[in-house]
């Protein structure tokens, strides 16, 4: 399912091409965030536009509502929300984690008051993987325990036994219930938990590819560590995991962090931080992230930046700010484009740039650039 076609000569940098039972994806990519089945703002058709191959779709939410099972019998997660291509779906602890009331982890799973009416629930490893499964995602990622930063060496080793654990739990009932196999099979993803000890973290990748996966996600970073502590998170777990597979980092991350990951071997990434931050009035350009409402902006008949797509590019910024001022939807909508655009092709500048045999440069050429403006 996953072919490495390119590696960069000088750092760890590789372009990839992964066939899903909805399509080729080519990595590295960036796949916007679609939470509740929609990638806030957008129409389906506009991800089209910006060359979306990938997006993600959570577990938990859809879960709670509208219900995995009413989504099952709508046709799945792809008929459901009319999006095609391929999806991958988060599996549900991480969720839980940040948005349940009482959450409470036993060997069992994850007991919690559910954020929408408080109703008491149960998350278990055989339910997410069902859950998935009825999602009919192309990508179903495990249930695992994200210890929080910091924490005690002790809670990060019991938590990633339980993750171990809990991953053989997922495969059990993977091998059990979804026997078929073939191009149009769902593929599963493990997740490299230990928070920041290089032991726990070898330990961690070992165990889940003796298990063994379609591809291994680097989960518990991006949780409020310092910069180091993640990038040395992922040099401790990529040269335990297999060449030959697709590596995920979850939640991540700034351009400048998803340029590093990429030259530490990382070919996924997902991170609501383009979408979120648009809601809020920033948008990525070239020379760092600006604040579309300041006053500097009142009268900048320039684009977003000089990268824009040609769909916002016809705004000026000081269009733009006036929408973004008077209340007006399609200011988000713009703002949203705009930002995975920017994460769109940072991506498939990487791919470029690997193929080229020139990352490196590349990176560091768009990182200066990119900080130049910080101070
Ligand atoms: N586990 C899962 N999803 C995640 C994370 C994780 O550790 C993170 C941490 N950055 C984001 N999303 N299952």
């Amino acid at each position: 399912m996953f072919q490495v076609l390119h590696k960069d000569p000088e750092s760890k940098a590789r372009c990839g091409l992964m066939s899903l039972a909805h399509g080729d994806v080519e990595t590295p990519i960036f796949m916007p965030v679609g939470t509740q089945g929609s990638v806030k703002t957008l129409h389906p058709e506009e991800l089209d536009l910006l060359g979306s191959q990938i997006i993600l779709g959570n577990t938990y939410h859809l879960w709670l509502r509208p219900g995995h099972e009413l989504i099952r019998d709508l046709g799945g997660l792809h008929d459901f929300t009319t999006w095609q291509k391929p999806m991958l779906t988060d599996s549900g602890g991480f969720q839980v984690w940040s948005l349940a009331k009482l959450r409470k982890i036993t060997e069992e799973g994850v007991r919690f008051q559910n954020h929408l009416d408080g109703s008491k629930m149960l998350l278990t490893p055989e339910l997410s993987m069902e859950i998935q499964a009825s999602l009919g995602s192309d990508i179903a990622m495990l249930f695992d325990e994200c210890p929080p930063y910091p924490c005690e060496q002790k809670y990060a080793e019991e938590s990633l036994a339980l993750t171990t654990r809990w991953a053989q739990r997922c495969k059990d009932w993977v091998e059990k219930n979804q026997p078929r196999s073939g191009e149009g099979k769902q593929r599963h993803f493990g997740i490299v938990q230990g928070s920041i000890w290089a032991d726990l973290r070898e330990q961690s990748a070992r165990e889940l590819v003796d298990i063994g996966f379609d591809g291994y996600a680097v989960g518990g970073v991006s949780v409020g560590e310092p910069e180091h502590e993640m990038f040395r998170a992922i040099e401790n777990a990529v040269p335990f995991l297999p060449e030959d597979k697709p590596r995920y980092a979850m939640g991540l991350g700034t351009p400048p962090q998803i340029l590093e990951m990429i030259s530490r071997g990382v070919d996924m990434f997902d991170c609501v931080m383009p979408t979120r931050v648009a809601r809020h009035g920033q948008a990525f350009t070239l020379d760092g992230p600006i604040h579309i409402k300041n006053l500097e902006f009142e009268r900048d008949q320039g684009p977003l930046c000089e990268s824009a797509h040609p769909h916002v590019a016809r705004f000026s910024r000081a269009y733009i700010r006036h929408l973004f001022r008077a209340g007006e939807i399609l200011a988000l909508r713009l703002l949203s484009f705009h930002n995975l655009h920017f994460f769109l092709r940072l991506a498939a500048n990487s791919r470029q740039a690997i193929r080229e045999g020139n990352f490196l440069e590349f990176k560091e050429s768009f990182i200066r650039r990119y900080n130049a403006s910080k101070d």
